[in-house]
């Protein structure tokens, strides 16, 4: 009986899984907050993909974002303030079957989780990582993120953020074995749900920034980007998004980036104005820790058994 897989014991039979297959708890974000639209986003890929929900896991930090896996239906842990990253590590390694996802918001990753965003990238697991960029402190109500734009009115930087905001992609883009750079806003679906889809079946870390409004205390900060379409530049080729035709239309400052060239992706990248959407950089060349590290010799139920008989037979009494 033990030798049995459990899915035969069980008899699981295989079915389809809609979108509210994957939806958690009630969302209790502020209504319009830009993470409904990741969430959105990401429930259909897991749908797209049949992914089975005990084969995903979500892991965050601490912040409003942090929430996401509460409204998954998947496994998730919701961590420490910035330590979604080595957590996820840690799934990966053991677990290599499983999906890991990780959210996290700009607090979490740039400011206490700094040293882990580094590292993660230069460790290149598989995994799909989201920053939801909000460019301030959300949950604790408004203090200044190291990506608040320079003169940000914040409750910590009340006559304005005295420095200009970090660059979470150049940063990325310059981390030994980086694989995987794009840049989203949560405003346009279809090409934040292309992204994160491309950023699933890389092989190794798929680092995604995404713009995300927070309509409570930085309600017009975006507004500059959302009301020109000219500010936003969007890089399109067969190996990273395609622009629907009637969304080309509106997005009309298109540019075709090969993502393998990760000067142009560097070059791009160190672009405020206009922003760039898209895969900026992708190679799937790199080593991945967990493959690197994964054991090379296939350890059976049958070794396995005989170890453990050793260890066992060293507290036997035996009479022979
Ligand atoms: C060790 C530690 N320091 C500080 C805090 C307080 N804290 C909770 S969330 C947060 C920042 C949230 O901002 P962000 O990561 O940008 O996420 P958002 O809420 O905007 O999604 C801070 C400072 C904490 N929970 N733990």
């Amino acid at each position: 009986m033990f030798g049995l897989e459990l899915e035969k014991l069980l008899d699981v039979q295989e079915e389809y899984r809609r979108v509210e297959d994957y939806q958690g708890a009630t969302v209790r974000w502020c209504s319009g907050c830009g993470d409904n639209s990741i969430l959105t986003a990401v429930q259909r890929l897991l749908r797209d993909e049949q992914i089975p929900p005990e084969k995903a896991v979500f892991i965050s930090g601490i912040g409003c974002s942090s929430r996401f896996p509460h409204y998954m239906n998947a496994y998730g842990f919701h961590a420490v303030h910035g330590r979604a990253l080595p957590i996820a590590e840690g799934v990966k390694i053991r677990r290599p079957d499983l999906h890991v996802f990780v959210n996290m918001g700009d607090g979490d990753c740039f400011s206490i989780g700094t040293a882990h965003w580094i590292h993660a990238i230069r460790y290149n697991m598989n995994m799909v990582v989201m920053v939801h960029d909000n460019e301030v402190y959300g949950l604790t109500k408004k203090q200044v993120s190291p990506t608040s734009p320079r003169g940000l009115r914040t409750n910590t930087t009340p006559y304005g953020a005295p420095l200009e905001g970090l660059n979470p992609l150049t940063v990325t883009l310059g981390i030994t074995n980086v694989s995987f750079v794009a840049n989203a806003v949560e405003w346009m679906p279809d090409v934040l749900y292309q992204i994160i889809r491309q950023g699933f079946h890389h092989k190794g870390l798929a680092f995604i920034r995404i713009l995300q409004r927070c309509p409570t205390y930085l309600p017009h900060l975006f507004d500059p980007i959302i009301h020109d379409p000219n500010k936003l530049l969007i890089l399109t080729h067969e190996n990273g998004i395609q622009l629907d035709p009637e969304l080309a239309k509106i997005y009309k400052n298109q540019m075709e980036h090969d993502p393998a060239d990760i000067h142009k992706a560097r070059e791009l990248a160190s672009s405020l104005d206009p922003v760039p959407i898209g895969i900026l950089y992708r190679n799937e060349n790199v080593p991945t820790y967990d493959e690197l590290r994964r054991p090379k010799r296939q350890v059976t139920l049958e070794m396995r058994k005989a170890a453990l008989e050793k260890q066992f037979d060293k507290f036997g009494v035996n009479p022979v």
